[in-house]
């Protein structure tokens, strides 16, 4: 077809397109395969995130709590090496909670620039227009990018170290082979004289964790199920969330929690068009969160081009703080 002025037809797909689209397809790739499952990223719309940031303040949920706990303690001690002059980038910025007391420690004087990356720019610009209030001497450069795909991280300056910032265990959240992908673009974006910095939930006894992804108040589970409400209202989806039961529990062999959310009765739910069935006690594989000991964060820090330069753990050692760098 040509259009009335006789130029070429060029349609243009926003942003908020684009992330819909793919959401779709990896949800009809996800629901048709067997077992089905959907990828922990989405779990992140508008009530998803203020869901996550329940869970954050939850007696069980140690996670936050221990990895700020440590931050708060050590962060002079964990910026010293990183050079005079620093660029800070953190993939899945959302807040930008934990940071703040990095970039205060680094200072006027060392932080150079701080580069939030997040899929949702709207979460974006307003986050860094919290920070820019309260740092007033900070450049703030937001950027908008799915960085479990790629991260498009401006080349490096001269004299300028970039440190790859990637706390709240969201590493966990990836299977080992995908953790090391993740790993290796961290270190091609941070380039050879570069820092990458990732927070990793500890290995301990299966009924802290298990209490940590079943709290007594039903977050988690509200959590898990709001999924099921997300793709009704993005995909035109029919799911009866109260016909699925949130399921979670530690996989010692794997070493990770997986989150299910589990068909109470045999049913049928169109999703985008399609239809899928579920037999009564058939579930939907949502979320893994793979827990590690440090011999197993080294493994993977090696395979993607990076080794253990330090660690800072709590004293219960729950949880630890890695600086990687590049294998040269
Ligand atoms: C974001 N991520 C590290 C959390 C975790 O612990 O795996 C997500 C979460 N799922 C249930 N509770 C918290």
């Amino acid at each position: 077809m040509t259009p009335p002025d006789g130029g070429s037809l060029c349609t243009t797909t926003s942003p908020i397109e684009n992330a819909r689209e793919t959401f779709r397809t990896d949800t009809l790739e996800g629901l048709g395969a067997t077992p089905k499952r959907l990828a922990p990223k989405y779990f992140y719309d508008r009530a998803g995130s203020l869901l996550f940031d329940q869970i954050c303040e939850l007696p069980e949920y140690y996670v936050t709590r221990t990895e700020t706990a440590i931050i708060e303690a050590r962060a002079a001690e964990i910026v010293k090496s990183w050079g005079r002059r620093v660029r800070v980038v953190e993939p899945g910025a959302g807040s930008s909670t934990k940071v703040r007391m990095l970039l205060e420690a680094l200072g006027p004087e060392r932080c150079v620039e701080y580069v939030p990356v997040d899929i949702s720019g709207a979460y974006l610009a307003q986050a860094a227009s919290l920070l820019r209030a309260d740092y007033p001497w900070l450049q703030v450069t937001p950027l908008a990018a799915d960085f479990s795909v790629e991260l498009p991280v401006p080349g490096a300056v001269e004299g300028v170290t970039t440190v790859i910032y990637f706390p709240g265990s969201t590493i966990g959240n990836f299977d080992p082979v995908e953790a090391e992908r993740l790993l290796a673009r961290f270190r091609r974006a941070a380039g050879p004289a570069g820092v990458v910095v990732v927070g990793v939930d500890l290995k301990k006894d299966p009924a802290t964790l298990h209490a940590a992804y079943n709290d007594a108040q039903g977050v988690t589970a509200a959590f898990n199920r709001n999924l099921l409400v997300r793709m009704n209202r993005e995909l035109g989806a029919n799911f009866d969330a109260s016909a699925f039961a949130h399921y979670a529990f530690y996989e010692p062999v794997r070493g990770r929690i997986e989150m299910h959310l589990v068909s109470l009765r045999r049913q049928e739910v169109t999703v985008s068009g399609r239809r899928f069935r579920f037999a009564e006690g058939e579930s939907i594989r949502t979320e893994c969160s793979y827990k590690y000991d440090l011999p197993a964060t080294e493994r993977l820090a090696r395979a993607a081009g990076l080794h253990l330069l330090d660690a800072w753990l709590d004293d219960a050692r729950r949880f630890a703080v890695l600086e990687l760098r590049p294998v040269l």
